[in-house]
């Protein structure tokens, strides 16, 4: 076994973790890395509000409050940079796509989402890593509300892909039928960006 994937195995069984979580080229850290282009955004709750529009029946808009009256759901899960560091138990509270898709009612043509965020950001996935039981729009994390820095007041979390697919600072939700890159893929981010196939970058 290469050095680097040995001492990164023995920290994460002195954490109490089994390796077997870590994927490939990953070391684990305990703190909660901050990682973003550009400056922190200062969103207001009070006018912010999250659009879902595209390939949908009705197009929906929330307000903060809105959003956290919707029934909330809790995960905890494994995050995953392409910078190489991954962050175990995770607590997030948000909520789940199903009640977003039961306001919007996504067509049959739907297999795209590509997020939005303050300065333009978007970021794409499939459909599908949304509708993953672990996926969340996010208002709270590790019992506290979100904080600007990781993206508060709301962002979202997919978890089964690195986590430059996770938008902070979350104000849409675009439905689409075809794909569209988003800011770091289009940078040269591996579209699919599955952490277990080290799927990192697209050269
Ligand atoms: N709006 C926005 N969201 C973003 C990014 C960004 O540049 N802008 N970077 C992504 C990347 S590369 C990572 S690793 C995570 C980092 O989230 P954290 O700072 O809460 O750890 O946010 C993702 N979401
Ligand atoms: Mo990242």
């Amino acid at each position: 076994m290469p050095l680097f994937r040995s001492k990164a195995e023995a920290k994460v069984r002195e954490a109490g973790y089994d390796p077997a979580r870590l994927p490939p080229g990953q070391y684990f850290t305990e703190k909660w890395p901050v990682l973003h282009a550009g400056a922190v955004p200062d969103v207001d709750v009070s006018t912010w509000t999250l659009r879902i529009w595209g390939d949908v029946e009705n197009e929906v808009t929330l307000g903060y409050d809105e959003l956290k009256a919707l029934p909330a759901t809790e995960v905890v899960a494994d995050i995953h940079c392409v910078t190489r560091w991954s962050r175990f138990d995770a607590h997030f509270k948000g909520v789940h796509w199903r009640e977003l898709a039961t306001l919007c009612s996504p067509r049959p043509s739907a297999h795209f989402v590509i997020a939005h965020a303050e300065h333009g950001f978007t970021a794409n996935s499939p459909l599908a890593a949304v509708e993953d039981e672990k996926a969340l729009v996010v208002y709270e994390a590790d019992g506290e509300p979100l904080t600007p820095e990781h993206g508060g007041p709301v962002r979202l979390v997919v978890p089964s892909k690195y986590f430059w697919k996770s938008a902070k600072w979350l104000n849409g939700l675009e439905i689409s039928s075809i794909d569209k890159l988003g800011f770091w893929e289009r940078y040269g981010y591996h579209n699919d960006a599955d952490y277990w196939k080290e799927e990192r970058y697209s050269f």
